[in-house]
């Protein structure tokens, strides 16, 4: 008791502290897939303490679905094979083809919601990976926080008077005069018993405060560190260290990186504050946890580092770092599935303007509906590219195997998510679930779920209110363009 009083004032710091970035603040998961006859819209609000309750929804978009089980699992290993018994998602009263969920995560790391859904279609199951961590330490309640003072204060002065009262009468018959000198010695008991209580109470609060500091470091998720060097003029080095949650976790190390869609790490640089030069780029790992990149010729300036790597239980880690480069004209050209963009500063750009220049002779179009800009409502980010007549290109490509690759920055990069067609989660971790013995049976997700139009659809919701820059990177005819969007997203 006495000790958890104490608890507010710990707690309160780790409160100011920056938020545990991973994918950088933006933890709930968004998926889109066909899955056998169904095309569904999965989001799932990860707990912010874990143990936790993850919160589930699914949007039926194709097919109509009666029912839907829900069981989690872990995304790899003997976890992954045996499944306790599944929930039952809830259909909405209002609206047949929406359902809503729980389930419980009792561990952090990476697991899968694994569904079973039947209708008028027939069965299917599909698998959503959700990497799940304790994404901070949950303050107490300020009544609760009172109270317990409150009992503190009168268990304490309790203890004193019981000591006080054991020195004074204990021993006395009923009805006898007190002596004086069992009164002086009742107050020496008393005095006694005071330091002593303030002392439990000290040692008390030192004890939670470094269990709670403990817990931070370790139980609270906190990107890898990594550090960010150029050499050479132009090569660029990144070492990944690893922080005290990836020490305490055997999967998290080094050495057990898998490539996520053809690559072991993708690498952004955005020059900062006008986010008016982009890089996209794919280092090579050099020894464990070094990768090497070299630069092409850039505008010199402040770059924000955002790192994308994927565990081979299929956790994702984006580390973050900054660093100051200097103009060069002389560098290495971009090559394959390397990329650049110049976009305008944005300190003089219009938000939700819905129409972006791409490549020399066509644009984008954001087809805007009314929930894609609302914080925290899941959405199709929709763009449909068209040619200078406006209309609809033939001639979009694979980029990295996907329609089109979508990096969302908030304006003060406390917002940093890199979005596929099927979401919000790696599409390493998906194929994860795709192997022939792997858990999921959700053979049509991922990757090839879609042909490619000129259309380009990305499940996604703002996890908070801002102003957002949008690169949307797609491939036409060989060449990688890039389309700019800045959004304000309202609360
Ligand atoms: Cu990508």
């Amino acid at each position: 008791m006495k000790k958890h009083v104490l608890i507010p004032a710990s707690v309160a710091c780790l409160l100011l502290c920056p938020a545990a970035w991973s994918h950088v603040g933006s933890p709930d998961v968004y998926y889109e897939t066909i899955s056998g006859p169904y095309k569904l819209f999965v989001t799932v609000r990860t707990p912010q303490m874990i143990p936790g309750i993850a919160q589930i929804e699914v949007r039926c978009l194709e097919g109509s679905v009666d029912d839907i089980e829900i069981v989690p699992l872990r995304l790899i290993g003997e976890g992954s094979k045996t499944a306790p018994p599944p929930d039952r998602m809830t259909r909405s009263s209002g609206d047949p083809q929406f359902f809503k969920g729980k389930l419980w995560l009792m561990e952090s790391g990476s697991w899968q919601v694994r569904m079973d859904v039947s209708g008028a279609q027939g069965k299917a199951q599909l698998a959503v990976p959700v990497p799940a961590y304790a994404q901070r330490t949950l303050g107490m309640q300020r009544t609760t926080g009172i109270l317990l003072a409150l009992l503190m204060v009168f268990l304490t002065l309790s203890l004193i008077s019981i000591f006080g009262a054991a020195a004074r009468e204990s021993q006395l018959e009923p009805g006898v005069e007190i002596p004086p000198v069992r009164r002086s010695r009742a107050r020496i008991a008393m005095l006694v018993a005071a330091v002593a209580a303030v002392a439990i109470l000290f040692l008390g609060d030192t004890w939670w405060t470094s269990i709670a500091n403990a817990n931070a470091s370790d139980k609270v998720y906190k990107a890898p560190p990594i550090q960010v060097s150029v050499v050479n003029g132009n090569e660029m080095i990144l070492k990944m260290g690893a922080s005290p949650w990836h020490e305490r976790r055997k999967q998290m190390q080094l050495d057990n990186i898998i490539p996520d869609h053809g690559y072991l790490m993708h690498l952004f640089l955005v020059r900062m504050p006008e986010m008016d030069d982009f890089y996209h780029l794919h280092p090579d790992e050099s020894a464990a946890g070094t990768f090497r990149k070299n630069l092409p010729a850039l505008p010199g300036g402040s770059y924000a580092v955002f790192a994308d790597i994927v565990r081979e239980s299929g956790f994702p880690d984006t580390m973050t770092s900054k660093i100051d480069l200097p103009a060069s004209d002389k560098g290495t050209p971009l090559v394959g599935d390397d990329s650049n963009a110049v976009a305008p500063k944005i300190s003089a750009v219009k938000v939700n303007v819905t129409t972006a220049p791409l490549g020399v002779d066509s644009q984008v179009e954001w087809v805007l509906d009314s929930a894609a800009l609302r914080a925290q409502k899941p959405a199709l980010l929709r763009f449909r590219v068209t040619d200078k007549n406006g209309a609809p290109v033939k001639d979009l490509e694979p980029y990295m195997g996907m329609a089109g690759h979508l990096v969302i920055l908030r304006r003060d990069l406390s917002v940093f998510a890199h979005v596929h067609p099927a979401g919000s989660v790696p599409m390493a971790a998906i194929m994860l679930l795709q192997q022939p013995n792997g858990a999921g049976a959700d053979s049509m997700a991922g990757m090839h779920h879609d042909a490619i139009t000129d259309e380009v659809t990305f499940p996604y919701g703002f996890p908070q209110a801002g102003d957002y820059r949008l690169f949307l990177q797609v491939k036409r005819a060989g060449r990688i363009e890039t389309a700019v969007f800045d959004g304000k997203v309202a609360p």
